[in-house]
């Protein structure tokens, strides 16, 4: 009898707790910022996803020492040895099995949710025909299968900044999408590795000099977000943000027309501030990279292509 209770006991605290870690899994949804991307909503049901999983673990070992503390305490006065377990298959094969389904489980979790963002995909990792291949060929044949987008932006991403072209040849730093459309982000690097990071897009990809990378997103959510370098580059790194906007089509279609009029701003924080004269008699900084002057995109896209 008393066995029972036990039994129903464990079982019902295994059930209060899988309540309690997928409430608090529940809760993982405003730990983070707005979802501002349909890819952001899958991100964020595989966070929830191992959220529960951590509340369940944790909550479960607190758990059972707060059980073991209670129920299993010596007597006081009672200094002897405690009884000489040594090994236990059936709890071996328990605390081996119990993880190893769990990493299958969180694994299958992630790549199936990778799958489904379909943002980058697979296809242009994998697709190494022969290791020994040269990367120009490997960057042709990636570069031959775009992924299906209603719309086409190139990133252009240097030291110290980001620039865009739009359809029709319009220019800009600052990166506008069109809400509930498919965009595909086609982004260059001209020198070093930079990583483009958009916190509500909840998306993160490098950009390495000499590949063509696409990264296709869907925005969900109207606003003004921002770009930041994700990758270190060098002396002004934490000046390589810049604004995103997502906004209807209709508002973005206004914006590209009036854009198209107005030519790129030559804004370039990091030429201001290494071209500031110095504010002491003697030099106190290190030598760094000179910041490449503002370009268009097209001048850009002239150079990136003769470097590869
Ligand atoms: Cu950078």
């Amino acid at each position: 009898m008393v066995r029972f209770l036990e039994y129903l006991l464990i079982a019902g605290y295994i059930a209060v707790l899988l309540v309690v870690s997928h409430w608090i899994g529940q809760q993982a949804y405003s730990w983070m910022p707005a979802e501002a991307t349909a890819e952001a909503q899958k991100v964020d049901h595989l966070f929830s996803f191992l959220v529960s999983i951590g509340a369940f673990i944790i909550l479960g070992l607190v758990g059972m020492m707060v059980y073991s503390v209670l129920f299993f305490r010596a007597p006081t006065n009672d200094y002897s040895e405690g009884h000489p377990s040594r090994g236990d298959v059936r709890l071996e094969i328990l605390w081996t099995a119990t993880p190893t389904v769990l990493v299958l489980w969180i694994a299958f979790q992630g790549f199936n949710i990778y799958q489904q963002l379909n943002i980058l995909g697979l296809g242009q990792i994998v697709h190494l025909h022969a290791p020994l291949e040269s990367e120009r060929a490997y960057a042709a044949d990636v570069s031959d299968v775009p992924k299906p987008a209603a719309e086409t932006i190139d990133v252009f991403v240097k030291q110290w900044d980001w620039s865009f072209r739009y359809p029709n040849n319009v220019t800009s730093h600052e990166l506008h999408l069109p809400v509930n459309l498919r965009t595909r982000l086609n982004m260059h690097a001209q020198e070093v590795i930079h990583g483009f990071y958009v916190p509500e897009f909840r998306l993160k990809q490098d950009i390495v000099p000499g590949r063509n990378i696409d990264l296709v997103v869907t925005p969900t959510r109207v606003g003004k977000y921002k770009l930041k370098d994700s990758q270190f580059s060098g002396t002004y790194f934490s000046l390589m943000d810049t604004n995103v906007y997502v906004e209807p089509f209709d508002k973005y279609n206004q914006w590209l027309a009036q854009a198209a009029d107005e030519p790129m701003t030559a804004k370039n924080q990091a030429v201001t501030e290494y071209t500031q004269p110095a504010k002491t008699l003697f030099k106190t900084s290190w030598y760094t990279v000179a910041p490449a002057p503002s370009e268009s995109p097209v001048a850009i896209e002239r150079k990136v292509s003769h470097d590869t």
